[in-house]
């Protein structure tokens, strides 16, 4: 077992990962980020797991990256940084990711909320991307997701300034699906988490492919895919299942083939 997660089964078909590091505000050194990665990869060859809710404390959900470790990394050693790894592996997670956050969201934190496919934030969450106060910049997707997800105006305001939005400015422009009391916002994540185990996994993770592709690719090439994706889901047991199920009136019963 990891040390600096917890992971827990609270719903069938749905994993909760906590990150725990509470002393440090969950920063994401490379040992949490490894040993994310690792588990993520876990979870993708379970077939019992068909989502997965990540959250950290009520204080931080992460505080960024772990900036002492990152004081000793000169240009080559973030040139071979293994976080690099890390962090491409947990962005590659199949499955539905959704982030439940409370507290600061801020430099990795943020981008490791941005991972995930649906953002539930507490009142009180904090996002931000303040690494230019260090005399940084984001380095783990920052500029890139947060301009996807809030627009060019905000993603510049946030990243050039380092100021933080709370969780409603956050819903407001897109970044965060619902806003929660703090103390139900792993319980709304684990709710949405059910509902998507219940549907076939085959589509849920076409379907999570293709909206992710329509971030990055013009509309031809993404209905392209679209098309294809639906297309293979045809030879799915679980469409056929899925139909036969609305026909005769029961519900239907997804196996993932
Ligand atoms: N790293 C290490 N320790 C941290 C930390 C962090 N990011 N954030 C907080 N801590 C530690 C504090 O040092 C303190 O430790 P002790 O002094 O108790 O030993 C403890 O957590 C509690 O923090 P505070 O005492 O500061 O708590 P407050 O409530 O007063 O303030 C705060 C909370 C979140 C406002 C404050 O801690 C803060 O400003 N933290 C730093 C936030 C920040 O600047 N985050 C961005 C870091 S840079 C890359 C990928 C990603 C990145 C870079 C490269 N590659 C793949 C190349 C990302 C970079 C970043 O995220």
């Amino acid at each position: 077992m990891p040390d600096t997660l917890l992971l827990d089964a609270p719903e069938a078909g749905v994993r909760l990962i906590t990150l725990n590091r509470p002393a440090a505000l969950n920063a994401l050194n490379t040992q949490l980020l490894g040993e994310l990665a690792a588990l993520l990869d876990e979870l993708e060859a379970d077939d019992g797991c068909r989502a997965v809710v990540l959250t950290g404390s009520q204080k931080a959900f992460a505080a960024g990256a772990d900036i002492n470790e990152m004081a000793e990394r000169d240009a080559v050693g973030i040139l071979n940084d293994p976080r690099v790894a890390h962090w491409q592996r947990i962005g590659r997670f199949p499955k539905p990711l959704i982030a439940a956050v409370n507290g600061f969201a801020l430099g990795g934190g943020c981008e490791l909320a941005m991972q995930a496919d649906i953002i539930i934030a507490g009142e009180g969450a904090r996002f931000g991307q303040p690494e230019i106060n260090l005399g940084i910049m984001p380095g783990a997707g920052g500029t890139q997701r947060l301009l996807r997800a809030v627009g060019k105006a905000m993603a510049m305001q946030m990243v050039l300034t380092g100021e933080a939005i709370d969780a409603r400015h956050a819903q407001r422009l897109g970044l965060v699906s619902e806003v929660t009391q703090p103390e139900f916002t792993v319980e709304r994540a684990l709710a949405i988490g059910r509902v998507i185990a219940s549907k076939a996994p085959l589509a849920v993770r076409l379907a999570k492919e293709a909206l992710l592709k329509a971030m990055d690719c013009d509309l031809a090439t993404g209905l392209r895919l679209e098309r294809h994706a639906f297309t293979v889901l045809a030879a799915s047991r679980d469409r056929a299942e899925g139909i036969r199920a609305f026909q005769e009136k029961r519900a239907p019963v997804f196996t993932g083939n």
